[in-house]
C-alpha cells in the first residue's frame, strides 16, 4: 500500500490544496483510518510549517496556503469520523478568543467533540466575552471551550470568565481552555475548570466535566 501520509504531509507543507484533497481521497479509498490520516498526514505537515514559520523560513501567505490545504483534507475526513444517530452527550460552545484568528486547532477540537457525541456550537474566531455570553444564553451549553494560539490573546480568556461571574452564570457552565501557549497552571490562575493539551484530550475532559 502506498504511504499516503508522508505525501499528504509534504503537500500540506507546500500548500498544494488540490493534491492534498486528491491524496486524502485516495487514502480514504484505500481504507486508511480517518483519524490516522489526520494524526499521521495532515497534522505532521502543519507541524513542519509551524517550525519553519518560527524560524523565518516561511511567511504568512505560505502558511495560509498550508492551512487551507490542511482544512481541505480535514473537510474530506470529517464526515467519516462523526458519529451519527446517537443521543447528544451534551452541548459545548467553542470559539477562538478575541484578537485571535487561528482556527485549525479549535476546529479539530470541535470535530473530536462531535465524534464523541457532543453537540458543538462553533462561534468562530475573534470571539470576545460578549459573544461567548450571548451564545451561552442562547444555547445553554454544559461547557464552553476557548482556544488561543497567541500569548497576547490568551489573556482574553480571563475576561470571559470574569464576565460570566458578573452575569451570575459562572456556576452554570464549565470552562475548558486550550491552545499552544496554554497550560494547566494558566487554567488554574484564571479559574478555568480544565485545560486540554490536544483535541483528543478535549473530548475526554468534556466528558469528565459533565459527569
Ligand atoms: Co500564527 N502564530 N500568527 N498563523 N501560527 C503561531 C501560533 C506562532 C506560534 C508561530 C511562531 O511564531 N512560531 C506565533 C505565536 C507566537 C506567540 O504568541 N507565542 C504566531 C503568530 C506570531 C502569528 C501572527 C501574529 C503573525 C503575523 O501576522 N506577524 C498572526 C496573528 C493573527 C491573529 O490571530 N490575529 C498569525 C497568523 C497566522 C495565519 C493566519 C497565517 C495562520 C492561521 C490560519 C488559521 O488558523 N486559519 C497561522 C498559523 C497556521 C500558525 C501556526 C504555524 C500553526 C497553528 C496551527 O494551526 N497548528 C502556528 C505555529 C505552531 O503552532 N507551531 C502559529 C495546528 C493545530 C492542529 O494545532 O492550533 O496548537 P493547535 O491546536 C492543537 C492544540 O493546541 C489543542 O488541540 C489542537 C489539536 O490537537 N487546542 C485545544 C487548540 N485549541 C484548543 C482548545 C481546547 C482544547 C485544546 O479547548 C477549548
Amino acid at each position: 500500500m502506498p504511504n499516503y501520509y508522508e505525501e499528504i504531509s509534504q503537500n500540506v507543507i507546500t500548500g498544494q490544496l488540490d493534491r492534498v484533497k486528491q491524496l486524502t481521497q485516495q487514502a480514504i479509498g484505500a481504507g486508511n483510518n480517518p483519524v490516522e490520516i489526520i494524526n499521521q498526514g495532515l497534522i505532521p505537515g502543519m507541524s513542519v510549517v509551524g517550525a519553519r514559520f518560527k524560524a523565518g523560513q516561511m511567511y504568512v501567505p505560505e502558511v495560509l496556503m498550508s492551512a487551507r490545504a490542511m482544512n481541505a483534507g480535514m473537510d474530506l475526513v470529517k464526515p467519516l469520523i462523526l458519529t451519527k444517530d446517537i443521543p447528544s452527550a451534551g452541548k459545548v460552545v467553542i470559539g477562538t478568543v478575541k484578537g485571535d484568528l487561528h482556527d485549525i486547532g479549535k476546529n479539530l477540537v470541535g470535530m473530536m467533540l462531535e465524534s464523541a457525541g457532543f453537540t458543538v456550537i462553533n462561534v468562530g474566531v475573534d470571539a470576545g466575552p460578549e459573544k461567548f455570553l450571548q451564545s451561552i444564553k442562547e444555547h445553554q451549553p454544559g461547557v464552553i471551550g476557548m482556544s488561543a494560539l497567541l500569548t497576547t490573546t490568551m489573556l482574553a480568556m480571563k475576561d470571559t470568565i470574569e464576565l460570566l461571574k458578573e452575569e451570575g452564570l459562572r456556576d452554570k457552565v464549565k470552562v475548558m481552555i486550550g491552545g499552544a501557549p496554554i497550560s494547566q497552571d494558566f487554567a488554574d490562575e484564571i479559574g478555568a475548570d480544565g485545560f486540554a493539551p490536544d483535541a483528543g484530550s478535549a473530548a475526554d475532559l468534556c466528558k469528565k466535566l459533565l459527569a
